[in-house]
């Protein structure tokens, strides 16, 4: 395991609140860089601007173009927040390899929603979330607002999608995760924060279940352990999954 991905791994697994014993133990990898924007920078991300206006780094002093005013950021230094003075599309994204053996998966993420148009309007007057493949076409959806929402949704909001499903259907794919806001009705500001992607996938090995191994594998939606003992984890293993996690 490289420094890089094993240091990945212990700030998901401290974020948890895991113990890490094991120098084997597979615990949630997080698969977001740079989710909280606390590099003051959009780095790990794509950033994408059409039509008018443009993603910001916010550290409590941006003034969006409009109505809208400066606030702090939703946690720690910074945040993005999108703004503009003409209709246009705003995109932040990263793209993620969906590993195999996937257990469980959730994306999360804070965000303020100020709408100043009179509705929502899909998708022309929209904040959402989304995976799309490569080639840009949707193929789930996590999140949208919709008409009739609340306009002024200041938050912060604590958001989040159970992706356990869509990735055990696309094990092995390359996918985008993408947080778009779009707008032609009049000013519209996204405010995000906090991106977690964590992913947790099954043991493939005895050795992952040892040194306390088997305490490491978590359903990311739920944060309860799956496995019982370490006898449930090394028989998962010996019986290629046909003995299922107690607790899954
Ligand atoms: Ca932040």
């Amino acid at each position: 395991m490289s420094h890089k991905i094993m240091n990945r791994v212990t700030m998901a697994a401290l974020s948890l609140g895991i113990a890490l014993s094991s120098a084997y133990a597979a615990p949630p990898a997080e698969m977001i860089l740079n989710g909280g924007f606390e590099t003051g920078t959009f780095a790990g991300w794509t950033v994408v601007n059409t039509g008018s206006g443009a993603w910001t780094i916010n550290n409590g002093t941006f003034d969006p173009v409009g109505p809208g005013t400066a606030l702090a950021p939703i946690s720690g230094g910074f945040d993005a927040v999108s703004n503009q003075p003409g209709p246009g599309f705003h995109a932040l994204r990263q793209t993620v390899s969906i590993p195999s053996g996937v257990f469980s998966a959730k994306l999360s993420w804070n965000d303020r929603v100020r709408n100043w148009a009179t509705i929502f309007s899909d998708p022309n007057q929209e904040w959402r979330v989304v995976i799309r493949d490569t080639g840009g076409a949707i193929l789930h959806e996590v999140h949208s607002t919709t008409p009739g929402d609340a306009l002024q949704q200041v938050g912060p909001n604590a958001r989040s999608g159970d992706l356990t499903a869509f990735f055990q259907a696309n094990a092995g794919q390359t996918v985008v995760v993408s947080f778009e806001e779009q707008d032609n009705l009049l000013y519209f500001n996204a405010t995000l924060d906090d991106v977690q992607l964590l992913v947790s996938v099954l043991p493939t090995t005895k050795d992952e279940c040892k040194d306390d191994g088997w305490k490491t594998f978590l359903n990311v939606n739920t944060g309860q352990q799956i496995f019982k003992n370490q006898g449930d984890c090394v028989s998962f293993v010996a019986t290629k999954g046909k003995n299922p996690p107690a607790y899954n």
